[in-house]
């Protein structure tokens, strides 16, 4: 073992330590803090993609995303595809919560969606599924084998997480573009990073070492944590 992969052993095993004492300290289904309609910020910043570059999506986003279908594969008996408007169907969730992002910034805004955990419910999961995989439109790095696409994954006590909703409006209207039309997650104990935008597809595996980087994100990949508790 090199010095460098001894010193990147170190790391998780500190990081796996802080998930499990945050959980303890935590417990299964505690709620991040929700705010009122007055502490919504006037400016909520939008980070990283603000509009992905690529002709399928700006096809889609031309239709008013009347031919998106969010797809939901992996290790599930029932995958499924799902229009915008049959997402808009299920029973939603509205929370107002505090993003932080780690370069610094936080804001207030009000997201309404549909609870992860009701369409894995639907799509039912086999035995050996142990996290969700969100599969993006975007590529922040442009390379040409797919590697710079976004992605990120959480396990599933936080896909059943009762605040861990997948959004299609904020502060009341339709998800704009720089903030992940049509379909982003809020998965609220976490940092900004993990909540990814223009989600097409949810993939549930049993491990994400063979996906991009091994690392279970695009952020990660190139060396944020995976769990980013806050
Ligand atoms: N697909 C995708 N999701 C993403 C990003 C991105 O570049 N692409 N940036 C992440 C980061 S670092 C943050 S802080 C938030 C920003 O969300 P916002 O643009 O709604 O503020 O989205 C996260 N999800
Ligand atoms: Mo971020």
């Amino acid at each position: 073992m090199t010095q460098s992969t001894q010193w990147g052993a170190v790391l998780r095993s500190t990081e796996h330590l802080t998930l499990a004492s945050q959980r303890r300290l935590l417990g299964r289904d505690s709620l991040a803090r929700e705010y009122s309609v007055a502490d919504i910020s006037p400016v909520f910043r939008a980070n990283g993609t603000q509009a992905p570059d690529s002709e399928d999506y700006n096809r889609l986003l031309e239709g008013g995303f009347a031919d998106w279908r969010l797809q939901v594969d992996g290790l599930v008996e029932n995958p499924l595809s799902l229009s915008l408007s049959e997402l808009k169907h299920l029973p939603s969730r509205t929370q107002i919560t505090r993003h932080d992002c780690v370069e610094g910034w936080s804001a207030i805004g009000q997201w309404q969606g549909v609870g992860l955990g009701k369409i894995l419910d639907v799509a039912r999961l086999k035995p050996g599924a142990r996290y969700v995989v969100f599969h993006c439109a975007d590529e922040l790095e442009v390379t040409f084998d797919g590697s710079g696409r976004y992605y990120e994954s959480i396990d599933l006590f936080d896909a059943y997480h009762p605040q861990t909703i997948l959004a299609y409006a904020m502060n009341g209207k339709d998800l704009p573009v720089a903030h992940g039309a049509p379909l982003r997650l809020r998965v609220e104990r976490q940092l900004g990073y993990k909540h990814a935008k223009y989600v097409m597809r949810i993939e549930v595996v049993s491990g994400f070492d063979m996906l991009g980087g091994g690392r279970g994100g695009y952020w990660e990949d190139r060396g944020y944590e995976w769990y980013a508790g806050i």
